[in-house]
């Protein structure tokens, strides 16, 4: 049997530069004649995926335990679709994956609190147990006065300056479990240009997409 493609997932703040980082890559993976696509969480396309859409845009309210569910059921309706292309010997990189479902739930503070929780961590992140886990997870990190000087930082429902903190602080955490469980948790500063932070990224990656021997893993099993 042939290798498997590489799972790489792109994560990060808000305007850390994650979707120009998967775009350019894809492009460099395609020049180098790498069989490879992107996907992208939430996927807005498909019926689970307009309803998060609509809640991201504030056009409707949902409880936040119905919309953590939302989000990881979006990527639940597309995992054998990535495994199936893996086992073809597709590389397949991911802009966002299950770090920011727990990311962004887990950072919600209840009302009238400074910091005490609303959903809990654990609760957080065991809808996503299972699903195919990257073979490397790149978080790109940016200062938040760098964020807001890069367009459209605002515009959504979690785009403010004390969520992105709590947010991160999350992310931390997560790329330590991430790394206790044996995963590969890169953090890379998106501060720089993006040639700068492509080449980090390119460096990281540049074994792992001439295809993998190993089995592919579940995520947090
Ligand atoms: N969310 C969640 O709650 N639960 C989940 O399970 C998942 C997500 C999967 C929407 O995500 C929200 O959903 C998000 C998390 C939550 N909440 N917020 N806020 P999204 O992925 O759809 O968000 P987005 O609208 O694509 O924004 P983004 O991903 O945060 O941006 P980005 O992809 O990191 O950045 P970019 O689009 O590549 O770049 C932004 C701008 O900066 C653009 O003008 C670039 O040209 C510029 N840029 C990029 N890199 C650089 C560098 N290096 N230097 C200078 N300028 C740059
Ligand atoms: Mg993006």
């Amino acid at each position: 049997m042939g290798k498997r493609g590489a799972f790489i997932v792109i994560e990060g703040l808000d305007k850390s530069g994650k979707s120009t980082q998967a775009a350019t890559l894809l492009r460099r993976l395609q020049d180098s004649q790498v069989s490879a696509k992107l996907i992208k969480f939430p996927d807005r396309t498909t019926t689970i995926g307009k309803m998060v859409d609509s809640y991201l845009r504030s056009e409707s309210e949902l409880d936040d335990h119905v919309i953590h569910l939302l989000f990881s059921a979006n990527r639940w309706e597309l995992a054998s679709s990535i495994e199936e292309s893996l086992k073809q010997g597709e590389t397949i990189i991911c802009d966002r994956y299950a770090f920011s479902g727990i990311a962004f739930s887990a950072s919600k503070i209840r009302p009238g609190s400074h910091s005490y929780p609303l959903l809990d961590y654990a609760w957080c992140r065991s809808p996503d147990i299972g699903l195919p886990a990257p073979d490397i997870a790149i978080m790109l990190d940016v200062s938040q006065d760098v964020a807001q000087a890069r367009g459209g930082y605002g515009e959504e429902r979690y785009e403010k300056e004390d969520v992105q903190r709590r947010v991160r602080d999350v992310f931390v955490r997560i790329g330590e479990e991430f790394e206790g469980s044996g995963g590969k948790w890169l953090v890379v500063d998106a501060d720089e240009k993006p040639d700068e932070v492509q080449t980090v990224i390119w460096d990281a990656v540049k074994d792992l997409v001439k295809g993998i021997e190993g089995p592919l893993e579940k995520l947090w099993d």
